[in-house]
Parts: C-alpha cells; sequence; structure tokens
C-alpha cells in the first residue's frame, strides 16, 4: 500500500487508527474559510448540507475554490503526493435531521493499493452538542468493501454502533482529521442555536485512476466507472444518475460482506475501556492477594 503520510510516525498512526489529529491552521486561515463562507450564497435551509446536495455545478466550484487553496496546502505538508479534488463546506443546522450515521465514504480509488481519505475540519468548536465527528479506530481495516451510489450499505444489520461506543472527537478550530474513507465515522445532529461550520476535502493520491460504483438500478448489476474530479460538480447526492463524464469501465460481480455486531465488538470504544477496566482490576486483585491486603 503507497504510504499516505510523508512522516512515519504519522503514517503508523494512520495505519493502526484509520485517521490522525493534528493541529494544522491558523487564526488567518480559519477566518478567511469563514470570510469564503459568508460569501457563497446560503444553501443549507435545513439539517445537513454539503455542496453535492446541491444541483448547481457552479456552486459546488466555487464553494471548492473558497477551500482547495488551503486544503492542498494541508495536503502539500502532510500527505505523500495527495491533492484534494473536490472539498465543501459541511454545515449542521438545529434539526434532528442534521444527524449524520455512522457510514463509510464512497469507494474512488482502488483500496488494493491507494487510500483516499478526507481533510475534515472545524470553524467552530465542535462538540457532543453541536456535531463533533464520532469515528469506530481501526474500522478501516475491517474486510473490503465497494462503496458507491445505490450500493446497499455493508453494515446494514450492524446495531451497536451508537455514539457512546464510538471514540468522540470534539475539536477545535485549528485542528485537522485526516481519515481513511474506509474508517466509520458519524455526527450526531446539532442541538444548538449556532451553526456548525465545517469542512470536508476529498483528498487523492496525484496522478491516479478515480473510480465511482453504481448498482444500475434497472439491471440490478454493480457498474464501475473512471472518473475525473469534474465528476463531483456533476453529481447530485440523491438523484442516482450517473454524469455523462464519467467512463463505464465493466460491470463487476459485487461480494460486499454483510458484518454484523460480532464483527465491530472489538473496535468498541467503551466496551474496550470497560474491558481494560475490568483487567486492571483483576490485576489489582492479584497484587492484592500477593500482598496479602
Ligand atoms: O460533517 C460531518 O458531520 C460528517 C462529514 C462526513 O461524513 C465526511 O466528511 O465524510
Amino acid at each position: 500500500m503507497k504510504p499516505v503520510f510523508k512522516l512515519p510516525h504519522l503514517q503508523k498512526e494512520f495505519e493502526a487508527n484509520g485517521y490522525v489529529l493534528l493541529d494544522a491552521l491558523g487564526t488567518e486561515e480559519i477566518n478567511t474559510l469563514k470570510y469564503n463562507y459568508e460569501c457563497l450564497p446560503e444553501v443549507n435551509n435545513e439539517g445537513f448540507f454539503a455542496s453535492l446536495y446541491s444541483d448547481s455545478g457552479s456552486y459546488k466550484q466555487k464553494s471548492f475554490e473558497a477551500i482547495s487553496a488551503i486544503a492542498n496546502k494541508i495536503a502539500e505538508k502532510y500527505l505523500d503526493n495527495y491533492i484534494s479534488i473536490t472539498a465543501t463546506y459541511v454545515t449542521k443546522k438545529r434539526s434532528e435531521n442534521s444527524y449524520m450515521p455512522p457510514h463509510q465514504d464512497w469507494t474512488i480509488v482502488d483500496e488494493t493499493q491507494y487510500a483516499s481519505v478526507n481533510i475534515w475540519f472545524p470553524l467552530v468548536p465542535v462538540n457532543k452538542e453541536n456535531g463533533a465527528l464520532y469515528v469506530l479506530k481501526g474500522s478501516h481495516k475491517l474486510p473490503s468493501v465497494i462503496r458507491g451510489t445505490l450500493i446497499p450499505s455493508a453494515f446494514n444489520h450492524v446495531t451497536n454502533m451508537t455514539f457512546d461506543h464510538l471514540t468522540y472527537l470534539p475539536m477545535k478550530p485549528g485542528e485537522i482529521i485526516i481519515f481513511d474513507h474506509r474508517l466509520i465515522h458519524a455526527s450526531p445532529p446539532n442541538q444548538s442555536d449556532a451553526i456548525r461550520l465545517a469542512i470536508t476535502a476529498l483528498t487523492v493520491p496525484k496522478g491516479i485512476q478515480l473510480l465511482h460504483y453504481f448498482n444500475n438500478p434497472e439491471t440490478q448489476q454493480t457498474e464501475k466507472y473512471e472518473i475525473t474530479p469534474d465528476f463531483f460538480n456533476q453529481y447530485t447526492y440523491g438523484k442516482y444518475t450517473i454524469p455523462k463524464s464519467a467512463k463505464y469501465l465493466e460491470t463487476i460481480q459485487l461480494d460486499n460482506p454483510n458484518f454484523t455486531n460480532v464483527d465491530t465488538v472489538p473496535l468498541l470504544e467503551a466496551l474496550i475501556v470497560a474491558d481494560n477496566r475490568e483487567r486492571k482490576s483483576f490485576i489489582q486483585k492479584i497484587k492484592n492477594l500477593l500482598t496479602f491486603k
């Protein structure tokens, strides 16, 4: 697998957990990104919004332009020959609809050779109340899954990825997370009165073939397409049509696993913590016995 990070200790952390947290941005950059957001038309009417939900290619392009210089500065500094090909403000307004359920992002590269990542960061402090990210640490190492338009989630039968079991990542402006697209992540609804303003930038190794998988509802077959970064300006989330610029490559046999709670239990934070506590108290009991306490 091609390395993602330039620095070996970050690469090691990324391989172990599926993500890396960094203090990467200064106040000036945060203010620029906030100002650029204010210059875009208001589009989030309710709940969660990302530019992929808009059917305006020009809006998507403008939001990418508002972010790309800073996203690519991060990619350039920390990642080994990666580029951000699309980026969006991800906003949550107060609403139960702003809940983002646990999911993996689409497969957009050949994951037997490469890792594609998101660079995600908040422009306001994020917490349990307004929609911080939660992750299932190590879930990028679960058996491989093809993900794309209309492909059923391999986690449809998993019910234990609740917020009290996932790893909670409160973050301040300036902090970023770079995570593998295979990493399960989620965020609770915004219950505060202020908008939760964050950014996500889809980032890939430079110069490689980009992919999209599509479960064609007419044929019930899974089609594999070659795409270019333009795909993300042309595709509207929820419309289920593949932009003309995408090049059909082949129809594949979809052979995704069907995970159950048994597969995720070893990764669940609360259970690991409880397990460690139990182990510690067991060790303490043995020590007490040996020292006759
Ligand atoms: O912003 C959020 O709460 C979720 C973001 C997300 O799912 C992503 O960046 O892939």
